[in-house]
């Protein structure tokens, strides 16, 4: 027997759409679920959609053989610019198994290793950019790790060097990638019969798609003219051969996922830094312990690949952060069964339904992280403790084959960035009194988060 999912009053036509915040729709999310709990559904223009926020529902979610991703809402939006790349095909879409096969060697842990001093060559601008500018400089954290972020990825990914430390201005591709995710979601979050008094807007949406494929199109065409001999991500997917079929990934393919790879290899990994460093700054005796164990393992030596594996303490402020403000804050599943499916014991989704996995909630649960799951404690995230909890407690990197594909790429670049500027550098909160304020785009960051750098005894 099931019981009806909570819903809240919504009115007709649009149902919904007031419960939530378009500047801040996680936000709205969040609410709901502390006042509906661990289940709630939103009718959206007609279409419902199921919310859940415990990790007992999230365990039923993540068993593969009875949910699997869908793409819909925001995210099948932006298949108007990088099509069925990995992030944004239908699980059954055989480019995602072409492109799946050729790109998994790509990022296993050698691969991912040999880029260590290309991210190093950007992390080292970063750091003299901050030594420069002197600890009476106010600095835009948010923006910086951006730079840092989006560099170091097309660096490793294509070998091509955006600079963006060496400009005020950012990289016209972040405005038109920016524009084009924000677009995005507010194309999801219209009706249809609105479309007419958003001609500018859809204009410019697909005027910054032709910018960013253009770009991406002469970065390949030129690997293809000049072939190369490297490891990065380009290679792989103009050369890589599909054990499996024998064939090789088209060149609208390879663009698809190039787009793909700038867009969900960047924000995400910028995000958690600059949440990082605002926790950091908050909790003085965190912070004390991190910067004593860079001095303890690395000390005054150059950070060496090494090192990235000896650093449990700073490895815990990295998964403590992703609990808190995981920066892709959603995924979507569906029922594999026909005509649906029951989660919790008691409530039933469709087949075709959207399941959408809160995880700033999920992540909260008070069940697997008691009463102070709120609190941001890197101690509860140590290897002993985090290998602990219970299954599919915490997944900030989403769930098994449609997982994040670039996971120990950020993950080596978010440790080895951390370190760095740790062994550099005093950190100030530029504000005090600043609390944390949330910006959301796809993806979040902190708002208006500043800090103050200056370099240590030693350095200068
Ligand atoms: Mn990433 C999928 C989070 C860094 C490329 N990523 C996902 C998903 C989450 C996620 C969650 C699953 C989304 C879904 O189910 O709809 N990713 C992150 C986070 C970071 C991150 C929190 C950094 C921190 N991601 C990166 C980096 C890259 C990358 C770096 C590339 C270099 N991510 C992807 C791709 C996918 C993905 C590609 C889609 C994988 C697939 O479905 O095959």
């Amino acid at each position: 027997d099931t019981v009806p999912i909570p819903q809240p009053k919504g009115y007709p036509l649009v149902g919904n759409i007031t419960d939530i915040d378009p500047e801040l729709p996680i936000l709205s999310l969040q609410n709901l679920a502390k006042q509906y709990g661990e289940v709630y559904s939103l009718s959206l223009f007609g279409k419902k959609r199921v919310f859940i926020s415990s990790q007992r529902l999230m365990n039923e979610i993540c068993d593969e053989k009875r949910f699997g991703k869908i793409v819909q809402a925001a995210l099948g939006e932006l298949r108007n610019g990088i099509g069925d790349g990995l992030f944004t095909a239908q699980n059954h879409e055989e480019n995602w198994h072409l492109a799946h096969r050729v790109l998994v060697p790509a990022f296993g842990p050698l691969n991912i290793a040999s880029m260590f001093d290309d991210m190093k060559d950007i992390a080292s601008q970063l750091v003299l950019k901050w030594a420069r500018y002197g600890p009476d400089n106010v600095i835009p954290t948010t923006d910086d790790f951006t730079r840092l972020t989006l560099d170091t990825l097309a660096l490793c990914a294509m070998d091509y060097r955006f600079n963006s430390f060496y400009t005020d201005e950012m990289h016209p591709f972040i405005a038109s990638m920016t524009n084009f995710l924000k677009q995005g979601g507010a194309r999801a979050r219209r009706p249809a019969y609105m479309a007419p008094f958003y001609r500018a807007d859809d204009a410019q949406f697909f005027k910054d798609i032709e910018y960013m494929r253009k770009l991406s199109s002469d970065i390949v065409d030129r690997r293809v003219e000049h072939p190369k001999e490297t490891k990065d991500l380009l290679n792989a997917m103009v050369n890589g051969k599909d054990p499996k079929s024998g064939k090789h990934l088209s060149h609208d393919s390879i663009i698809d996922n190039m787009i793909t790879f700038l867009i969900a290899g960047h924000e995400t990994t910028s995000g958690l830094l600059s949440f990082e460093f605002y926790y950091l700054l908050k909790n003085p005796e965190a912070y004390r312990k991190a910067q004593e164990e860079v001095d303890r393992v690395i000390g005054k030596e150059s950070i060496q690949a090494h090192h990235i594996n000896e650093l449990p303490y700073i490895t815990a402020c990295l998964r403590e952060t992703l609990r808190l403000q995981p920066t892709a804050p959603a995924f979507t599943v569906t029922p594999h069964a026909e005509p649906g499916d029951v989660i919790g014991g008691k409530y039933w989704v469709g087949h075709g339904e959207p399941v959408v996995a809160i995880l700033h909630q999920v992540h909260r649960d008070p069940t697997v992280y008691g009463a102070d799951a709120d609190e941001w404690r890197p101690e509860r995230m140590l290897d002993e403790n985090f290998n602990k909890l219970p299954p599919n407690s915490w997944k900030p990197f989403g769930n098994g084959a449609r997982g994040c594909i670039g996971r120990p790429f950020a993950w080596q670049e978010a440790m080895m960035v951390t370190a760095m500027v740790l062994q550099y550098f005093d950190f100030a909160p530029d504000d005090p009194q600043y609390d944390l304020q949330i910006k959301s785009t796809l993806t979040i960051k902190p708002k208006d988060f500043f800090m103050r750098a200056s370099l240590r005894e030693g350095w200068t």
